[in-house]
């Protein structure tokens, strides 16, 4: 293939990947890096909840144990961070935004989700991104629990989004029906975040 002849000098390519899986400007790394603001939450499970609220017909509060019990997921693939980083071949496991989101019955003025996690972190996503498939609440990568710096106990998963938008120790989700930028969206990242795109700032 013609393409692959420019981009034969790249070093990150593991053998094998196309170098058309990957968007511009992104690097494969092998490790996952950890990047967030602030600290590591401590969270106890006895008390942790999940809640959906906002433009929804049916508000959920979700303790450990609910979640747990609602149906899994399984989903490979690949992140992209804004910082340039993309990890290849990840295994979340979890539950489908799809499942919450058809429990909570969202109002038809519902148009777009601020998700909020510990310490006040948030960031937005718009319906249409979220209803896409692999979109997952994870508490599982790669075969293990979520470890306390990558979002344990529970972590959006957004893979088609720069992964900013992946909230780590997620905790609810608020239904709005206009767009509100999130925590790194008020420094300037970009309110969609597309990869692809290269929406890293607005
Ligand atoms: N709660 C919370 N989630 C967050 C962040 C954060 O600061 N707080 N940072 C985001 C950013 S900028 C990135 S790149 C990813 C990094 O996830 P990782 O540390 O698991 O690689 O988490 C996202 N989720
Ligand atoms: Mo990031």
């Amino acid at each position: 293939m013609a393409f692959d002849f420019f981009h034969r000098g790249r070093k990150d390519l593991p053998e094998g990947i196309a170098p058309d899986r990957v968007p511009p400007g992104q690097v494969v790394t092998q490790k996952w890096p950890v990047l967030h603001a602030g600290g590591v939450p401590r969270i106890d499970l006895a008390t942790w909840d999940f809640r959906v609220f906002g433009l929804v017909e049916r508000p959920l509060r979700l303790s450990w144990e609910d979640f747990r019990a609602l149906p899994r997921a399984s989903v490979n693939c690949d992140i992209h961070c804004v910082t340039r980083w993309s990890r290849l071949n990840n295994t979340f496991e979890g539950v489908a935004f799809e499942e919450i989101y058809r429990r909570a019955q969202p109002k038809a003025s519902a148009r777009y989700v601020l998700v909020h996690a510990e310490n006040g972190f948030t960031t937005n996503v718009s319906l249409d991104e979220l209803l896409k498939p692999n979109v997952l609440l994870a508490d599982r990568h790669d075969g293990a629990p979520l470890a306390p710096d990558h979002g344990w106990p529970l972590r959006l998963v957004v893979p088609h989004l720069y992964f900013w938008k992946s909230a780590k120790w997620v905790r609810g989700l608020e239904f709005l029906e206009r767009d509100r930028p999130g925590y790194w969206e008020q420094y300037g990242y970009h309110m969609h975040g597309d990869p692809w795109k290269e929406e890293r700032y607005s």
